[in-house]
């Protein structure tokens, strides 16, 4: 068999970085795990390609070469996987569809021969063999999550890994708590699972041995849901980084209790931790109580994200508006703590309703439900009747993004970051004594230029640009790779807030023609 596995493009939005990448000279941020994963699974006997159209274009002869199709997405890709799927079909193509999509939409809306809902690992003996015999079911789910042990080394040889910025390597799944909005928990379920230690460094060995030496990102719902085991990862991720020379960066997700323990993070630290994901939601603690996000209360969020960052950890943060809760305060609290915390990219959305969580439940039961959402929770759409007047959500929203993501304040939330993880060279932290960084290597070079021709000399907001430029080049000069590629990751939101501004004054445009149309028409 002939097998084309396919990842749908994703549309332009906050989360897809795109107008940074371009500045790096990459396509994507990560490859489609998930499909490598998939691959790995398929029999060996089997020949594979691997499509993935937001590097590559997908070409007819892919098609014809083709005897199944295997798509993975998002619920976010909903139409680009449509019309994968729809191309496929009309040249009589097999599909399959699997992946996070599936657990948030109907299989029936999702127009494949075959649909995959959940984990695979499981399941992909069966499906192949019905593949092969012409047997196979039109819905395949498994009774049971499957142990990490059985997911297969991903096939990265599928892959085209210099189009894209970071790789990607799986620890564990699932999460232990059990926030109302959350589908981590209905998809992967409470229970951590992790691989084994030898699991994850054969992982990465892949990766060192097909050349890559820049950023890796665990891709972990809660990297430290089981803490004592992502401990004894730890330990062997920073031997293992010791015996290979390797300077690999990691990345990852975690829950805010990881400021409660200083042994984690030190081995984080250790083991070559720069930026950790934490959902912190919401700066007002009745909102945090109502959501069920119980560890993020009975604390000052501020000095725990001030606490990891003292362990040379940026923090990403999640923020949500739009819960019961909200007050009309919430929008300038928000602002007010995200610029106290230092983080550069908080990424702030709309609280989405998705399929199959609790919330959703909760909403349907009350009746304030409205659809299924688009699985976008930064493009203004709101799938539930919120508490506050939509409108007022949505312009407060906007005005949080705008405020956030104007080049002083981003800026200034750079400085706070870079002020409390970057040490001056020569100093002593943790009794190590701190290298500088070089001041510009061929990577960040690239950056650079084109940052400067396109923020300096043609953005909007030149002066704040050289102003950061400046202080980059002098005050943080031992860090000035960091603070470039924050000044490049600056540009995609500003470019994306600009986006998101137009659109809603559009969008507002319409409804006040539609109301007047409407008006005119009845005579009022
Ligand atoms: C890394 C990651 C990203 C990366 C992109 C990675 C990429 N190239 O795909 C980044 C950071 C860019 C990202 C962004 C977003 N993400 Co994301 N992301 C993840 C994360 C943490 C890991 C993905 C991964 O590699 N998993 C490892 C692989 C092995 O798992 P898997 O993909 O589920 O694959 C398994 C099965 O699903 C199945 N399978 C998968 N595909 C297929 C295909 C076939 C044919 C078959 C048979 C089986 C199958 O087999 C695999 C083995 O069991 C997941 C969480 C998670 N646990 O997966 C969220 C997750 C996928 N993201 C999610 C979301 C919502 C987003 C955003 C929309 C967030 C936002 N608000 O904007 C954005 C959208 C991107 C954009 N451009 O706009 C949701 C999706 C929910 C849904 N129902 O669709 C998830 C599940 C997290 C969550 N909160 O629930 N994300
Ligand atoms: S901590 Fe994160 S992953 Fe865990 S339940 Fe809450 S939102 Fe979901």
């Amino acid at each position: 068999m002939n097998a084309l596995l396919i990842y749908p493009e994703f549309p332009d939005t906050f989360w897809s970085f795109k107008h940074a990448l371009k500045f790096l000279g990459k396509r994507a941020a990560q490859p489609p795990l998930g499909l490598m994963t998939v691959a790995a699974l398929l029999p060996r006997s089997w020949k594979k390609r691997l499509v993935d159209t937001n590097v590559e274009r997908l070409r007819d002869r892919d098609l014809a070469w083709a005897d199944v199709v295997l798509v993975s997405g998002m619920h976010i890709q909903r139409e680009s996987l449509l019309s994968v799927v729809e191309r496929c079909r009309s040249r009589g193509l097999r599909t399959v569809v699997g992946g996070p999509i599936t657990s948030s939409l109907p299989a029936a809306e999702l127009k494949a021969d075959h649909v995959v809902i959940g984990e695979a690992e499981s399941l992909i003996a069966d499906l192949a063999l019905g593949l092969e015999q012409g047997t196979a079911k039109p819905v395949y789910q498994a009774s049971e999550r499957p142990e990490m042990a059985t997911s297969p080394l991903p096939d990265l040889s599928l892959i085209k890994m210099k189009r894209y910025s970071t790789m990607t390597v799986q620890y564990s799944r699932g999460c232990p708590f059990n926030c109302e909005f959350c589908d981590i928990i209905e998809i992967y379920g409470r229970r951590p699972r992790t691989k084994a230690v030898a699991q994850v460094l054969a992982e990465l060995d892949q990766l060192r041995l097909a050349g890559w030496r820049d950023t890796v990102f665990i891709v972990d719902d809660n990297f430290i849901g089981n803490k004592s085991r992502a401990k004894d990862l730890l330990r062997a991720l920073a031997e293992w980084r010791r015996e290979y020379k390797i300077e690999f960066d990691f990345l990852t997700e975690a829950s805010l209790n990881l400021a409660d323990d200083p042994e984690l993070m030190q081995l984080m630290k250790d083991a070559g931790f720069k930026s950790v994901f934490l959902g912190i939601e919401t700066p007002d603690e009745s909102g945090l109580v109502a959501c069920n996000k119980l560890q993020n209360t009975r604390r000052s969020l501020l000095d725990s994200v001030a606490l990891i960052q003292s362990y040379g950890m940026q923090v990403m943060g999640g923020f949500i508006l739009g819960f019961d809760t909200d007050r009309e305060d919430i929008f300038d609290r928000m602002v007010d703590f995200i610029q106290k915390s230092g983080i550069p990219i908080a990424m702030v959305g709309l609280l989405q309703a998705m399929p199959g969580t609790q919330l959703f439940r909760r909403l349907h039961q009350e009746g304030r439900i409205v659809d299924s959402g688009g699985g976008n929770n930064t493009d203004s759409k709101l799938n539930f009747l919120p508490h506050m007047d939509a409108a007022k959500l949505v312009e407060g929203y906007r005005s949080v993004m705008k405020r956030l993501y104007s080049s002083g304040a981003y800026y200034e939330r750079v400085k706070v970051y870079l002020n409390r993880t970057q040490p001056k060279p020569g100093k002593r932290a943790g009794g190590e004594r701190v290298k500088s960084q070089p001041w510009i290597t061929p990577d960040n070079l690239r950056a650079l230029v084109n940052s400067i021709v396109r923020q300096g000399i043609f953005g909007r907001q030149r002066w704040s640009y050289w102003k950061f430029l400046a202080a980059a080049a002098t005050r943080y000069r031992s860090c000035f790779g960091v603070a470039m590629t924050l000044a490049v990751m600056g540009y995609h939101f500003q470019v994306m807030t600009r986006k998101m501004s137009k659109a809603l004054d559009v969008a507002a445009l319409t409804a006040v023609a539609e109301e007047a149309s409407v008006s005119e028409t009845s005579g009022l």
